[in-house]
């Protein structure tokens, strides 16, 4: 006679919560290394400059000042309005490096208007896009480094357009 020998296995169902691995290990490792990487991020005094594009024709195009001075390690909030109504007349505000005006500008046209006319160039320190005719933009940047800086009006035709920033 076979002796039939029936293994009951019991399994338990541990209900969730039942064992919850209390180790607090990985999480704190990982917050340590989440404040290691935020950066301490300065409190800069925040300038704000407006500039305005001017003029009807070809000969009477500018920026209105054509020369700023503000405090070094302050963070500027530019505001430039396009202030000319003739057809075509758009503008944009481009800081680059001293005497780099007339190279950005005619890397300017290569780049195109899909680009706002700034060629990718690490001598362009900011930049607003075109201002259309009555446009108002507004961009915010670090101020570079002491020293002077032009800036440049990069639409077609307009390397007239010029001033100086002076960071102090
Ligand atoms: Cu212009």
């Amino acid at each position: 006679m076979k002796k039939l020998v029936y293994f009951i296995a019991i399994t338990s169902f541990f209900a969730c919560g039942a064992e919850v691995k209390k180790d607090n290990a990985p999480s704190e490792v990982k917050a340590e290394a989440m404040e290691e990487s935020i950066e301490v991020v300065e409190e800069k005094e925040l300038i704000e400059i407006k500039v305005a594009a001017i003029g009807e024709s070809m000969s009477e195009i500018a920026f209105e000042p054509t020369t700023l001075s503000i405090p070094s390690n302050t963070r500027i909030k530019l505001t430039l309005e396009n202030k000319s109504s003739a057809a075509g007349m758009l503008h944009n505000f481009v800081l680059v490096e001293l005497g780099s005006g007339a190279e950005i500008s005619s890397a300017g046209i290569k780049a195109g208007k899909k680009n706002n006319f700034v060629p990718k160039d690490k001598r362009v320190i900011a930049y607003t896009k075109i201002a259309q005719i009555g446009e108002t933009i507004t961009v915010e940047f670090d101020a570079p480094a002491k020293g002077s800086y032009h800036y440049i009006c990069t639409y077609p035709g307009h390397i007239s357009m010029v001033g100086r920033l002076n960071v102090e």
